[in-house]
């Protein structure tokens, strides 16, 4: 095996992120015919190959680099608009996910009891053949509806076509009621869109920027993070609010170090200052503007001295840091935020986000927020998913959360565990680690005991992998075709994913597996092309551009559209007054508030501190705490306490400690950063560590887990997203 030296990575990673890198020495290859027929340029033993990565769902393009034959590193693809040239430290690790020691290496079927990890290594046929036997039992004894799939990633495209096609309607993604859900959901009542990713926040031509705790450089979504690196060296204003001293803090004019839960207030605050003292685009009010006369009325009380109170932030930076980025508009971003599910009122808290950006009149503006726009690529002909006729058992198409738009993971989890409104029997779990990232793992583990069948598709032995009966190991993404990304930017574009190298063992693309399961299932005419080749060069060919250049250069960029109003865009609102609705009437008809209300959070239970939690740069989630290179960079997390509590409670820096929840729930341990960098009403720390499963062995009890902790959660009633920072800790410490 070749791997990169610590050193040597540390200079690749170095390279990427600084600011004066030079640009990647990789070049679009324009050599002899026979290699223009396929994706590599070689030189000096030196293979390059474009693909995209899958670290994380920013989805930058890169090229990997082999020498000798073998995968050596991963660089970014100049040509492309999510790297801009260059990868994130995670991105550049992505050599690590291939060889990584712990990765699955075969298909295993249980032979034990569930999650006793008691495994027998068995053959692609069997192992599938078990799947659909099993699916079949439950379609026959519940109907296809008590199958539901739990999907994450760029793989999932395929199962999730191939189990509709079959009958499943119940699918959902962590990414939607775990993450962003409630905010496309807040900007969707107010301006009629989502937000989607990548977000659409003209970062690049901002003059004032406000991080309302989105932890830019340590949530390193690359492009973004460029950009906010960019502003950062234009001297932009960047306004934090964070009860932490996050890095962008360290970077803002000023910070916010709000209490945890009360940003709410903050908000409606900012938007009465603005009112009150006329600083809103006001031509902007009139012109797109619904209900504002009612708005205004609804957030009169709210003043900068209340919101003081609530808040813990003085009055007077309050109204400083409202007045600052009132100044600038609409050239001004309230940041719309990605992972929003905090409190249980979140999609209210987006919509309160969404409110004061339209006060700045910066939707479709230069430097405010873009409407981004796409590419036209031919669909490849699927036949059509049928009509079931049957309810969602997630109650997400409006039975029980009127606002959802997606599928709802938790509400199948409460299905699974109920049986109503029907009993669901089988999970399909692609990419996804549901006891890290759903609330309250006790509730998982009593779901998975009443399935039938919990079938694992993973590229690591993870957590809920554990309690499978049947494994099934993926590809890394550098092993694999997958479906094209046609993405949506300040100008659309298309990437490929191709494979750089070939799997090490008997792992299998997601295309593949999904395709024989079809076959399996008796539905193999629902995969209709021979391989992801033939399917991804028609789709490419059918609309003009070239299989063999695009192999080669890894992304099509699409025509330029006006994506703001200097461009010539015209503006209009998909809600159903056709204006910016200021005031819902939607929202009041379903009895919700038709402008957002500060409701305060439970108060901490006495001896506890409230835990907040975020990411670290060098680290996605719970999916690369076994990669090498980056468990060298760091192996474990840490609990961010502030040093008045530590001295108070007689922690020691960096001495190891337990978290014990309110509900009793003891944590791996996990060593104490005692710092100035936090309020002492709440602790810090990174999600995604102390891995349970001891198959991941390098990875096995490293750090604590924020997700276990996660005991006490609230449901946002609007659209079903599950809050994350509403429970609260002790110290245990260690002998
Ligand atoms: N407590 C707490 N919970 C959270 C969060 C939090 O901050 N704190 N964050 C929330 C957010 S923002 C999100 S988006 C979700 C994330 O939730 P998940 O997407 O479930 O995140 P991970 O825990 O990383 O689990 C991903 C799994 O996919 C596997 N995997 C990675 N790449 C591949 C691949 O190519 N193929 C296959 N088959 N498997 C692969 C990984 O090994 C891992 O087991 O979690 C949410 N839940
Ligand atoms: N390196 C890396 N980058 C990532 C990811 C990753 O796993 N690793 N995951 C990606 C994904 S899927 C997502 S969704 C994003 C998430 O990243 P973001 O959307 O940027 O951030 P959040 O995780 O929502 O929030 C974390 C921040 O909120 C602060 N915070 C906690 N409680 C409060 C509060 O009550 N009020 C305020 N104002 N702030 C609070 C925390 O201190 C922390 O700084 O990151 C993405 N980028
Ligand atoms: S942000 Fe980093 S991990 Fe995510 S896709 Fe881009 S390079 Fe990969
Ligand atoms: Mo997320």
């Amino acid at each position: 095996m070749v791997q990169p030296s610590r050193r040597r990575f540390l200079q690749i990673t170095a390279a990427t992120l600084g600011a004066t890198a030079a640009s990647a020495p990789w070049q679009p290859m324009t050599g002899p015919a026979s290699a223009a027929a396929g994706p590599a340029a070689t030189s000096g033993g030196v293979t390059t190959i474009p693909t995209f990565c899958e670290m994380c769902f920013w989805r930058c393009g890169g090229i990997a680099h082999l020498r000798d034959g073998k995968l050596w590193k991963f660089e970014g693809n100049p040509l492309d608009p999510q790297s801009m040239g260059r990868l994130c430290p995670r991105g550049t690790g992505a050599v690590g996910a291939y060889y990584d020691p712990d990765r699955l290496r075969q298909p295993l079927l249980r032979v034990g009891e569930r999650g006793k990890e008691q495994w027998k290594a068995v053959s692609w046929d069997e192992a599938l053949g078990f799947v659909a036997e099993r699916m079949g039992r439950i379609k026959a004894a519940h109907g296809a509806e008590s199958v539901a799939l739990f999907n994450h990633v760029f793989g999932q495209r395929f199962f999730q076509h191939v189990l509709r096609s079959w009958g499943v309607i119940n699918y959902a993604g962590a990414s939607y009621a775990q993450c962003r859900g409630a905010r496309d959901v807040g900007f969707q009542l107010t301006f009629g869109a989502g937000v989607g990713s990548p977000e659409p926040t003209d970062i690049k031509n901002t003059d004032c920027l406000v991080l309302i705790g989105s932890h830019l450089g340590e949530n390193m979504h690359n492009s973004q993070v460029q950009e906010f690196a960019q502003a950062i060296a234009r001297q932009v204003p960047i306004i934090v609010v964070d009860p932490r001293y996050s890095v962008a803090a360290s970077k803002a004019k000023y910070w916010l170090p709000v209490k945890p839960g009360t940003d709410i207030a903050l908000l409606l605050a900012w938007m009465n200052l603005l009112v009150t003292e006329g600083l809103y685009d006001k031509d902007f009010v009139a012109r797109h503007g619904h209900g504002f006369e009612q708005f205004k009325a609804e957030i009169a009380g709210y003043t900068t001295a209340w919101a003081a109170e609530q808040t813990g932030v003085a009055a007077e930076l309050i109204v400083a840091a409202g007045r600052e980025f009132a100044s600038h508009r609409p050239a001004s971003i309230i940041h719309p935020g990605r992972r929003v599910n905090w409190y249980g009122d979140d999609s209210q808290r987006s919509r309160a986000v969404a409110l004061l950006n339209a006060l700045l009149g910066n939707w479709g503006r230069k430097g405010g927020l873009f409407l981004a726009s796409g590419m036209k690529i031919a669909p490849y002909p699927l036949p059509k998913i049928a009509d079931t006729g049957k309810p969602r058992a997630d109650g997400g198409d409006g039975a029980r959360y009127p606002f959802a738009d997606e599928g709802i993971t938790t509400s199948i989890r409460d299905a699974t565990i109920s049986g109503q409104p029907y009993p669901i029997k089988g999970w399909v779990v692609y990419s996804t680690n549901l006891l890290q990232a759903l609330p309250n793992r006790q509730e998982t583990l009593d779901a998975i005991q009443k399935l039938d069948l919990l079938v694992v598709c993973d590229t690591v032995p993870s957590e809920i992998a554990g309690y499978a009966d049947v494994i099934l190991p993926d590809t890394t993404f550098l092993e694999r075709h997958d479906e094209l990304l046609v993405g949506f930017g300040r100008t659309g574009w298309t990437s490929l994913r191709q494979p750089v190298v070939a799997p090490p063992h008997e792992q299998k693309p997601a295309w593949w597996i999904a395709k024989q399961l079809a076959e399996k299932l008796g539905i193999g005419a629902s995969m209709p092309f021979k391989d992801m080749e033939e399917y991804l060069a028609w789709r490419i060919e059918k609309s003009g551009h070239s299989w063999d250049k695009f192999k080669r250069e890894g992304v099509i960029m699409g025509e330029h559209q006006p994506i703001t109003v200097e461009e010539g865009l015209t503006l209009s609102f998909d809600t159903p007054s056709g204006k910016v609705e200021f005031w819902s009437d939607q929202l009041a008809a379903k009895g919700f508030d038709p402008v957002p209300k500060y409701k305060p959070q439970a108060a901490a239970p006495a001896g506890h501190l409230r835990l907040i939690t975020g990411r670290a740069p060098v680290h996605t989630f719970s999916r690369t705490q076994s990669n090498p290179l980056l468990q060298d960079l760091m192996p474990e997390n840490e609990v961010w306490v502030n040093t008045a509590t530590a001295a108070r409670l007689g922690l020691t820096h960096r001495a190891y400690v337990r978290l014990k929840n309110q509900d009793g729930v003891v944590s791996n341990r996990v060593r104490v950063k005692a710092t100035q960098r936090i309020r002492e009403d709440c602790v810090y720390m990174v999600y995604g560590f102390g891995n349970t499963n001891p198959m991941l062995a390098s990875a096995y009890l490293k750090g604590a887990s924020a997700g276990a902790l996660n005991t006490r959660y609230a449901t946002d009633p609007l659209m079903g997203s599950t809050s994350i920072h509403g429970n609260f800790v002790s110290f245990v410490q260690e002998a």
